[in-house]
């Protein structure tokens, strides 16, 4: 079992590199993080207070696409292991403007993948430079890069051909192909997850669940795209930290795994859920379902996404802690409490 020392999580400031900063200094008492964003719309330092052990962190302020800074923190560093979540993460967004997607996206990892290269190229004594070298590079990525599915179609897995039909799936997907050519071509030691929609705390505002808590606690209308009939495979953010932590330890290299909740939900279904949680909760302003409202859908509207996560069971022994009733329950009361700050 592979054993991360140095490591670099990129984009740790966002919904999810956050919630991974903290499973990992909490779940390893020797690992140090670097963690490099570039503090976008969608990052914050709110979303890293309390960490555990918090003089293992350090913060750097940076862009992905910066290639002397990455090299930088690589040799300062000493890292052994990149973790890459930056990302533009929102589909809304890159259908309005997709100009930065392929820039972090496909740019960024770009500029990871090269950096790393010199670095585990060091390792094999190839070049001179070499201060570190990497022994693991761990690219995060989505399930919406196999496209969508019908009703009746089998779940997502690791050998679903790529259907990529928003801007930001084709950007992420574009990610994934750069990460797998790096591996078959120079060796880099690097694996890949594709995950379902994550929820669970700091999500931004701007993503579906924080969107629907949101407009109930504050009695405006909650926008459901389309006929609300669209499906989406919920995941726990802290099941998915665990499952990186799996393929990270014990993944083979070269790789990809689906990692999902088998938990598939029509999206009114859950306006529908959050809304009664709410009713108990603020039994004066309900029912909040009446503030439902169908709103144009967005283009392009993938349907359906549902991971088969066999993989992940069989290899490596993983399956969701969080069943969704407990977790949509953590979810909303952790909003609920801060009701003010979304
Ligand atoms: P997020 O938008 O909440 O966070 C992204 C973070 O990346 C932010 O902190 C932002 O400041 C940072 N960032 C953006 N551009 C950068 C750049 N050029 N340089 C450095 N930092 C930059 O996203 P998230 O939901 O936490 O997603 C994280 C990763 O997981 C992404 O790669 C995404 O594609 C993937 N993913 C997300 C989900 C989900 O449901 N949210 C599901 C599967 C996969
Ligand atoms: O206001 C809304 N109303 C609505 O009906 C929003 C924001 C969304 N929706 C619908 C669209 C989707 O069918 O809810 C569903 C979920 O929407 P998002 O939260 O925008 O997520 P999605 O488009 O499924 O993508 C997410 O999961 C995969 C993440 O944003 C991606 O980064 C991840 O790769």
């Amino acid at each position: 079992s592979y054993q991360p020392r140095n490591v670099l999580v990129t984009g740790g400031a966002g919904f999810i590199g956050a919630n991974y900063v903290r499973h990992l200094l909490g779940a390893d008492p020797t690992v140090k993080v670097v963690n490099l964003d570039a503090l976008t719309y969608a990052g914050s330092l709110d979303n890293l207070v309390d960490l555990p052990d918090p003089e293992r962190h350090v913060f750097v302020h940076g862009d992905i696409c910066d290639r002397a800074l990455v090299e930088r923190l690589l040799r300062e560093h000493v890292i052994d292991t990149v973790v890459h979540f930056a990302a533009e993460s929102h589909v809304d967004r890159s259908i309005s403007g997709p100009g930065a997607f392929v820039r972090t996206n496909i740019e960024g990892t770009y500029t990871l993948l090269e950096a790393a290269r010199q670095y585990w190229l060091g390792e094999q004594g190839l070049t001179r430079e070499a201060a570190a070298s990497i022994r693991r590079f761990h690219h995060i990525s989505t399930d919406e890069v196999y496209g969508t599915l019908g009703a009746t179609d089998p779940a997502f897995t690791e050998t679903t051909p790529y259907a990529p039909n928003s801007p930001y799936s084709a950007s992420k997907a574009a990610s994934d192909h750069l990460v797998r050519a790096y591996f078959h071509t120079y060796g880099l030691p690097v694996t890949t997850t594709n995950c379902s929609n994550n929820y669970g705390p700091w999500q931004h505002g701007e993503k579906f669940i924080p969107t629907v808590i949101r407009s109930c606690l504050q009695g405006r209308p909650i926008p459901v795209y389309g006929d609300g009939s669209n499906i989406r495979d919920w995941l726990y953010v802290e099941d998915h930290c665990r499952g990186i932590e799996r393929v990270i330890r014990d993944g083979r290299l070269g790789e990809t795994y689906n990692i999902g909740g088998c938990n598939e939900w029509k999206n009114l279904d859950i306006v529908r859920l959050i809304c009664e949680l709410l009713d108990a909760r603020r039994p004066a302003q309900a029912p909040h379902a009446q503030l439902i409202s169908f709103v144009t859908d967005r283009p392009g509207h993938d349907w359906r996404y549902a991971i088969d996560a066999t993989r992940m069971r069989a290899e490596l022994g993983w399956s969701p802690a969080e069943t969704f009733d407990t977790g949509i329950v953590k979810t909303v009361d952790w909003y609920f409490e801060r009701m003010t700050s979304i």
